[in-house]
């Protein structure tokens, strides 16, 4: 009989690099929003793979920045705690990218002796030679580090690396119940679809500037009920994400509630709304009120 396996794998790496689309792939669940846009990830996101001997837990993370405000701190102290309570830490790069956003946390990276597995991604979008170079380049600034070429995007080389994942999971009792996929509730993906809506469809600062707020999530036989709040910083940022005769808002809650249905496998009624609270992402106890602590 083998024994049980079981631990933490956290995904770190600075912003764009595909890590939110590797952590899906791993589960199987679009449980991470993905799009082009740095810092789409904001908390740290577990996803878990069971199977009969084994539980892996996965964090998605914030990308590595160095941080301007309150938020972005907040966004940081989750990279560096997925550094200290990993078993197993997975440091993606896309290939060619040469140094590391912010040389304090690739520091912390190298002092650390928890295995590392380095992921250069996006290898279907590079040739050969680079693949090569950055495999020379990225051995020897994490000399310790296991190296492997992948595109999280098209699933390539992810098996080979969840073979190397269990080889190097301690052994342990499960974490969380077998049954689980996440450690957030409902309300978490409703806020970060919503979100991700809202990445997709404005400029600038108002992505940056936003935080959503589910207040009520109502399960019924048929139907969920949902409640959320669009939280922006000034009254001029409310005007744009509401539109000309509320269009712009409209659109947000027509795709949100497309995936949502699709999420929940169930009919949605999503109600949105639009609050002001002044410079919420620059202040400590509000930043700690929308669930920003490590
Ligand atoms: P994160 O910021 O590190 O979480 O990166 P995301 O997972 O959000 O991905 C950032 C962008 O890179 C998205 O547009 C992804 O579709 C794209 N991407 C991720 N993995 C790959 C890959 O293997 N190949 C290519 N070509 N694009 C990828
Ligand atoms: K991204
Ligand atoms: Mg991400």
């Amino acid at each position: 009989m083998t024994r049980h396996k079981a631990g933490f794998v956290n995904i770190i790496g600075n912003p764009n690099v595909g890590k939110s689309t590797l952590m899906n792939a791993f589960v199987g669940e679009q449980l991470s929003i993905i799009t082009s846009k740095a810092q789409t990830t904001r908390h740290r996101i577990l996803g878990i793979v069971n199977g009969d001997d084994f539980q892996v837990i996965f964090s998605d993370t914030p990308g590595i920045i160095k941080p301007a405000y309150e938020l972005q701190n907040a966004m940081m102290k989750f990279v560096t705690s997925a550094i200290d309570d990993a078993d197993i830490l997975i440091y993606m790069i896309e290939i060619g990218e040469k140094s590391p956003k912010n040389e304090e946390i690739f520091e912390h990276i190298k002092q650390t002796d928890k295995p590392i597995i380095l992921l250069l991604n996006k290898i279907d979008k590079s040739t050969e030679d680079q693949v090569r170079k950055s495999v020379d380049s990225w051995s020897k600034k994490l000399p310790h580090a296991e190296i492997y070429a992948i595109s999280a995007l098209n699933n390539f080389g992810i098996e080979e690396v969840f073979k190397k994942i269990l080889e190097k999971l301690p052994i342990s009792p499960a974490f969380y119940p077998k049954d689980s996929l996440t450690d957030k509730p409902e309300r978490f993906f409703v806020n970060e679809l919503v979100r991700e809506k809202i990445l997709m469809h404005y400029k600038k600062e108002i992505p940056y500037s936003v935080e959503v707020q589910t207040e009520a999530f109502e399960e019924l036989d048929h139907i969920i009920n949902i409640n959320t709040t669009i939280v922006v910083e000034r009254k001029t940022q409310k005007g744009i994400i509401i539109g000309h005769k509320g269009k712009a808002l409209n659109r947000i809650g027509r795709e949100a509630r497309k995936d949502l249905e699709q999420f929940f496998g169930k009919k949605i009624f999503l109600d949105l709304y639009v609050k002001i609270d002044k410079n919420w992402r620059s202040d400590d106890r509000k930043l700690k009120g929308y669930g920003y602590q490590a």
